[in-house]
């Protein structure tokens, strides 16, 4: 059975939501921020980068929230989580690298500056240019990345996963989503999905 190491509001959201829409058995473990065990020599084990998510399959641990998410919809190929069309299928790996390499990195110069430098000032000067670059992000994926009412059009896909997961963060980040009139319905619409509900329910 795939067991996913998940914190709770966190980037791997995405990867629970496509497990509970796969309809593949899994199985969660809890991740605790609170108490810093993504640190700690126990889940080191399991992901040496101290980050979420992390799949483990029969064939070894997954990490990065593309990867986990392709291959949970390779791996169901029944609950269609991607187009055969090769031009199409591209299109989502492009959007979910775009989120993952340049908006959530953007995302984390909010509180995790540190990363980047031990400088107090450019530390404290990434967190103030956050909500600006994430209003900048997000408006070229209003403009750009999404066709309506999905990211791809009508098919629905692992990009509606991540992109709902990572457009989540808007408000904390000082974005205001109203701004975002594409983004904000497509939150609405995959709210609605039934097993998003219980994934958000469950969180
Ligand atoms: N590039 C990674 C980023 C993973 C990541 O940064 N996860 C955050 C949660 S959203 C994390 O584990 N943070 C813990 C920490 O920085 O200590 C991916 O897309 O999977």
């Amino acid at each position: 059975m795939l067991k996913l190491f998940h914190a709770p509001r966190s980037c791997s959201l995405a990867a629970h939501i496509a497990l509970e829409q796969s309809g593949l058995d899994y199985d969660i473990s809890i991740v605790d921020f609170a108490q810093s065990e993504q640190r700690q020599a126990q889940y080191l084990k399991v992901n040496p980068k101290g980050r979420v998510p992390a799949l483990v399959t029969d064939q070894g641990v997954l990490t990065e929230n593309p990867a986990i998410l392709m291959y949970i919809a390779l791996t169901a190929t029944a609950a269609k989580l991607i187009p055969d069309n090769p031009f199409e299928l591209s299109k989502v790996l492009s959007i979910n690298a775009y989120l993952s390499s340049t908006v959530h990195v953007a995302h984390a110069h909010g509180h995790r500056g540190y990363r980047w430098a031990d400088d107090e000032s450019a530390i404290e000067s990434m967190s103030r240019k956050m909500p600006e670059n994430m209003a900048k992000y997000f408006e070229q994926i209003e403009n750009t990345m999404i066709e309506g009412p999905w990211v791809l059009g009508q098919t629905y896909s692992i990009a509606d996963i991540y992109l709902f997961t990572i457009s989540g963060w808007l408000k904390a980040d000082g974005v205001d989503i109203n701004l975002l009139p594409k983004v904000k319905q497509h939150r609405e619409k995959v709210a609605a999905i039934p097993a998003v509900k219980k994934v958000i329910d469950a969180q």
